[in-house]
């Protein structure tokens, strides 16, 4: 039997802390967000600490002074424990622990801590546990004696409210248990992928920054029921639902975990699978918050990781959600995008103005033919009608007229 830390129920109190590298960096909106993960995660905030530095010490994350300043910090507020805004190296980890006396954590725990506890699939809690070893794997030292000492929930919880293993050797023999069934998983993943891209219906993949709203989008376009509520990362798991357009057009849906700023390069590794939903789409539906004040260096971010996952040469549309809290004349710009359209996913306005759109882009992609087809060729017709889009067809004595949009693959399968 490995060595299980009892997890007490109380509520963490945290004091958050950062260093500012530049003047007019953003990080005070970094840490009014890290103050919302905090939230999210069940702990309340007692203290805010940010040092202007040119760099992070390497030792303490915080310089010697400022570590003194915290001390008093932390004493007169009561707190149980702080949460610095970068992820920690193992070594200032435990030097902060044994400077300050308190419980340590970064940003990468948080999250990583609100993935345990969102995480509905099989899939995605092995995600989550294999990204919370790995993580924990390199900082047992400082985090075993800082566990022992304050038990409290942050960094402690495992996906399903299971307990974290502390354990080194347990520790890797889980994390090769658990690649194995990752492996498996991805393999089915790959062939349902495969199978809906032979299926020649076209895909659209919803991504944005956390709590942008694309949950409430596919909800409100398709009736799907998936929960969206607001807390960060509500959703990891990948939904697809099917979405008809007016001209009969099909089109697959796809939602899935949101981006957020500094996200933890093992949550990345873990999730690679279905964050990659978005490179196997033929396009990209970005949603933004555009009632959210940080709105344009959210959209940086989502464009910075749809780089890191590969995605490139892709139409996206991006859609200024919330424009019911948007005061009138706010003007947000996206230079990366082909269309930009307002929206509200809650009231439903400008969804007509999406789906129009939606059909241009997928016709754009779309080869059209007007031809006579051979009655002996009834079965062409049949493939335009189950996988492309099929406008008119009128029976002549010669043959059969029709009028339809297909995909460059169809085109070449129909051998018109
Ligand atoms: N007022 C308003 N609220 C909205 C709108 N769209 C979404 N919301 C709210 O914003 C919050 C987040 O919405 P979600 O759909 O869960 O966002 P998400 O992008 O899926 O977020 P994660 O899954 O957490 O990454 C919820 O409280 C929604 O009700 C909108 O158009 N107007
Ligand atoms: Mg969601």
């Amino acid at each position: 039997m490995g060595e299980l830390i009892e997890i007490k129920r109380e509520q963490e109190r945290v004091v958050l802390v950062a260093v500012e590298y530049r003047e007019n960096d953003d990080t005070v909106s970094s840490v009014d967000e890290l103050e919302e993960l905090a939230e999210t995660a069940g702990a309340v905030t007692v203290g805010r600490l940010i040092q202007k530095r040119e760099s992070v010490s390497p030792g303490l994350y915080l310089g010697k002074g400022k570590v003194e300043e915290l001390r008093d910090l932390i004493e007169e507020t009561g707190a149980t424990g702080i949460i610095c805004d970068d992820e920690l190296s193992p070594a200032q980890m435990k030097n902060l622990e044994e400077a300050l006396d308190t419980k340590v954590m970064d940003r990468t725990m948080l999250i990583l801590d609100i993935f345990a506890g969102h995480a509905n699939t099989a899939e995605g809690k092995l995600q989550v546990e294999m990204a919370q070893l790995k993580y924990r794997s390199a900082r047992l030292v400082g985090m075993r004696s800082s566990m022992s000492r304050v038990s409290y929930g942050i960094g402690m919880r495992g996906p399903g409210e299971k307990k974290l293993e502390v354990d080194r050797r347990l520790i890797r023999d889980r994390i090769s248990r658990l690649k194995e069934e990752l492996d498996t998983i991805e393999k089915n993943r790959s062939t349902n992928r495969a199978r809906r891209l032979k299926g020649g219906t076209p895909v659209a993949a919803i991504v944005g920054y956390t709590n942008a709203g694309k949950s409430t989008l596919l909800n409100k376009l398709t009736g799907a029921e998936i929960l969206a509520a607001d807390m960060l990362f509500a959703t990891l798991d990948p939904t697809v639902r099917q979405l008809e357009l007016e001209n009969g057009q099909q089109l697959l849906l796809t939602d899935t975990v949101g981006f957020i700023r500094k996200l933890p390069h093992h949550l990345i590794e873990a999730f690679r699978s279905t964050l990659e939903e978005a490179c196997y789409a033929d396009m990209i539906i970005h949603v933004v918050d555009a009632s959210n004040p940080n709105a344009f260096s959210q959209m940086q971010v989502v464009y910075e990781t749809l780089r890191r996952l590969g995605v490139k040469d892709k139409p996206i549309i991006t859609l200024f959600n919330k424009q019911d809290l948007v005061a009138e004349g706010e003007i947000l710009k996206d230079l990366n995008s082909d269309v930009s359209i307002k929206i509200s996913a809650k009231t439903g306005q400008g969804l007509d103005d999406l789906k129009k759109e939606l059909e241009k882009i997928l016709l754009e992609n779309k080869i059209y033919i007007e031809k006579i087809i051979d009655f002996s060729n009834a079965g062409a017709i049949q493939l335009i009608r189950k996988e492309g889009n099929l406008i008119e067809e009128n029976y002549l004595p010669e043959g059969i007229e029709i009028k339809a949009y297909v995909s460059k693959e169809l085109f070449g399968k129909l051998k018109l």
